[in-house]
C-alpha cells in the first residue's frame, strides 16, 4: 500500500481485525498512512492529532529518527539472537538500563513481547515463588473486576472486562476478583484522584476470609485501569491494598503496561503513588509502540528465592523465542535514551494540570456524566443511548475521526493519553474537536 491511497481501492477481506467489529469497520474504514510527532497522516491526506498515544505507547511521539536508526543498525549488525542458554549484550544492557528507573528494589528483569505475556510471565512467577518460598498452598489469583490484563488465558483469567471473558467460558480455575473502584454516584467529576472508596481495599480481606491466606499466591491490578475508562484510584486505596497483602504474605502485582514510563508524570505508577509492588509487569511505551516488546520487574524477594537449588538447573521453565529480542532492545535503549534527554519520564507531571483543567472544561456539555484524569491519562464519560450502550461513544468517535482528532472508546467513555510531548496547544486541539463533537451528535 502506498502512502495516500484512496481507501476503496484497499482489500480488506483477508485481515480480521482485533477488538473491532470487522463488518462495519470494512463498510467505513479509517486508515492511517504515516505519523510524525503528535499527529498522524490518514490515507487522504487529513492530519489527525493523536489523543491516545496509538493504543497508549507512542509515549514519545510518532516517527523518532533514533529509534529507527537504532533499529536499522541492530538487524544489520544481530538480527536475532538466542536467550535461551545463550544471550547478547543489548539485552543486559537494557535490563540494566531498566532497572535503573524501576521502583525501589525491582530490579530483576524479565523481557517478553507484550503486555499480554508480561501478565501471564508475572502470574507464573508468583506462582514459582510461592513454591519456592515454601507455601506452595498458595495457588490463587485475584484479580479485580474492570482489570485488563490482556487477553492469554492466564490475564484473561483475572480480567474482570465483562466482554473480554464471557465468550470463552474456560478460564484458570482458582480465581476470584475482588471489587472494582469505580462510584459514579460519590466521585464523579473528581479532579485527580477521588476522595471515595479507599475502603474497597478491604474486599481483599473477604476473600481472605473466604478462601484463606494460605491459598492465595498474589493480587494483580493496574494501579489506573486504562482499558475499562481510566479509572483513577481513590486517595489511599493502593496504599491499604499493599498493607493488606503484606499482612497475608499475598504478592502484589501492578500492571503497568499502560501507567508505564512517564503516563503519571513519574517513571512508573509505583514511584507516582509511593506504593511498591512485588512484581510488576509492562511493554507499550518500554520501545514506544515501535517493537513488540515487554518486562516484568521483579523484586529481589522474588527473584532471589528462585534462585536456588543446584546452580545447573533451570530455576524458571518459562520464556519466548523473542524474549530480549535483539531489535527490541534496541529500540528499548534507544527510547529510553529519549525518555532521558528530553525530562520524559516526569514531563506529566509539569502538564498534567492544563490538561486536567482543560478535560473539565467539558463538563456541562449534554450527556457528558463524568470526567476523570490522573497524570497525562483522561476520560469523558458518556450517558449511555436507551438500548443502546456504546452507540453514543462510537458516534463521538467517528466524528472526532472525521474532524482530526483519534482517541480510544471504551463503551461510552473516551479514553485519552497523549503522547508524552503533548503541548498545550495539542490539548486545547484534543479538547476542542471532542467538545464539538459530543454537542453535535449529543
Ligand atoms: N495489561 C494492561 C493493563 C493493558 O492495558 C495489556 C495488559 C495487554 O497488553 P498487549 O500488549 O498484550 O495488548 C494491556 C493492553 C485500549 C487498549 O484502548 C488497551 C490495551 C491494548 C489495546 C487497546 O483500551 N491494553
Ligand atoms: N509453538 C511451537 C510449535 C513452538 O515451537 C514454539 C516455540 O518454539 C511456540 C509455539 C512458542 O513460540 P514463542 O516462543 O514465540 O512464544
Amino acid at each position: 500500500m502506498t502512502l495516500h491511497q484512496k481507501p476503496n481501492t484497499i482489500k480488506l477481506d483477508s485481515f480480521w481485525m482485533p477488538f473491532t467489529a470487522n463488518r462495519q469497520f470494512k463498510q467505513a474504514p479509517r486508515l492511517f498512512a504515516s505519523a510524525e510527532g503528535m499527529y498522524y497522516t490518514s490515507v487522504d491526506g487529513r492530519q489527525v492529532i493523536d489523543g491516545s498515544a496509538g493504543l497508549w505507547c507512542v509515549n514519545a511521539g510518532h516517527g523518532r529518527r533514533q529509534i529507527a536508526a537504532a533499529v536499522e543498525r541492530q538487524l544489520m549488525t544481530l538480527d536475532f539472537a538466542p536467550t535461551f542458554q545463550m544471550g547478547h549484550p543489548l539485552a543486559f544492557d537494557f535490563a540494566e538500563r531498566l532497572a535503573e528507573i524501576a521502583p525501589n528494589g525491582l530490579d530483576r528483569v524479565f523481557f517478553t513481547n507484550s503486555g499480554s505475556e508480561s501478565a501471564d510471565t508475572a502470574l507464573k512467577i508468583a506462582l514459582a515463588y510461592q513454591r519456592a518460598a515454601g507455601q506452595p498452598t498458595r495457588t490463587r489469583l485475584i484479580g479485580r473486576e474492570r482489570g485488563y490484563h490482556g487477553v492469554g488465558f492466564g490475564g484473561m483469567s483475572v480480567g474482570g472486562m465483562v466482554n473480554n471473558r464471557k465468550g470463552f467460558p474456560v478460564h484458570l480455575p482458582y480465581v476470584d476478583h475482588i471489587r472494582h473502584t469505580f462510584d459514579l454516584a460519590r466521585n464523579a467529576f473528581a479532579r485527580d484522584l477521588p476522595a471515595h472508596g479507599a475502603e474497597l481495599a478491604d474486599d481483599l480481606e473477604r476473600l481472605v476470609a473466604l478462601h484463606g491466606a494460605e491459598t492465595i499466591a498474589a493480587v494483580i491490578v493496574e494501579p489506573v485501569p486504562g482499558s475499562t475508562g481510566v479509572l483513577p484510584p481513590p486517595q489511599g486505596y493502593l496504599q491499604r491494598l499493599r498493607q493488606i497483602c503484606d499482612r497475608h504474605g499475598i504478592l502484589l502485582i501492578f500492571d503497568e503496561v499502560i501507567t508505564g514510563f512517564g503516563r503519571l508524570g513519574a517513571p512508573f505508577a509505583a514511584q507516582y503513588f509511593g506504593v511498591t509492588p512485588d512484581l510488576m509487569t509492562t511493554a507499550k511505551g518500554i520501545t514506544n509502540g515501535t517493537i513488540p516488546c515487554g518486562a516484568v520487574f521483579a523484586s529481589r524477594k522474588v527473584h532471589d528465592a528462585l534462585m536456588t537449588g543446584p546452580e545447573a538447573q533451570i530455576e524458571l521453565f518459562h520464556g519466548y523465542t523473542y524474549s530480549a529480542h535483539p531489535v527490541a532492545c534496541a529500540a528499548g535503549l534507544a527510547t529510553l535514551d529519549i525518555y532521558r534527554d528530553e525530562g520524559l519520564l516526569t514531563r506529566g507531571a509539569e502538564i498534567a494540570g492544563y490538561w486536567r483543567d482543560a478535560l473539565h472544561q467539558l463538563k456541562g456539555l449534554p450527556n457528558v456524566i463524568d470526567i476523570r484524569n490522573v497524570g497525562l491519562m483522561g476520560a469523558v464519560e458518556l450517558a449511555p443511548r436507551k438500548d443502546a450502550a456504546g452507540a453514543r461513544g462510537y458516534e463521538v468517535m467517528v466524528d472526532c475521526f472525521n474532524r482530526g482528532l483519534y482517541m480510544r472508546t471504551s463503551g461510552d467513555a473516551f479514553a485519552m493519553s497523549p503522547p508524552l510531548i503533548v503541548e498545550k496547544s495539542h490539548i486545547d486541539e484534543i479538547v476542542s474537536i471532542l467538545g464539538d463533537a459530543i454537542k453535535r451528535v449529543a
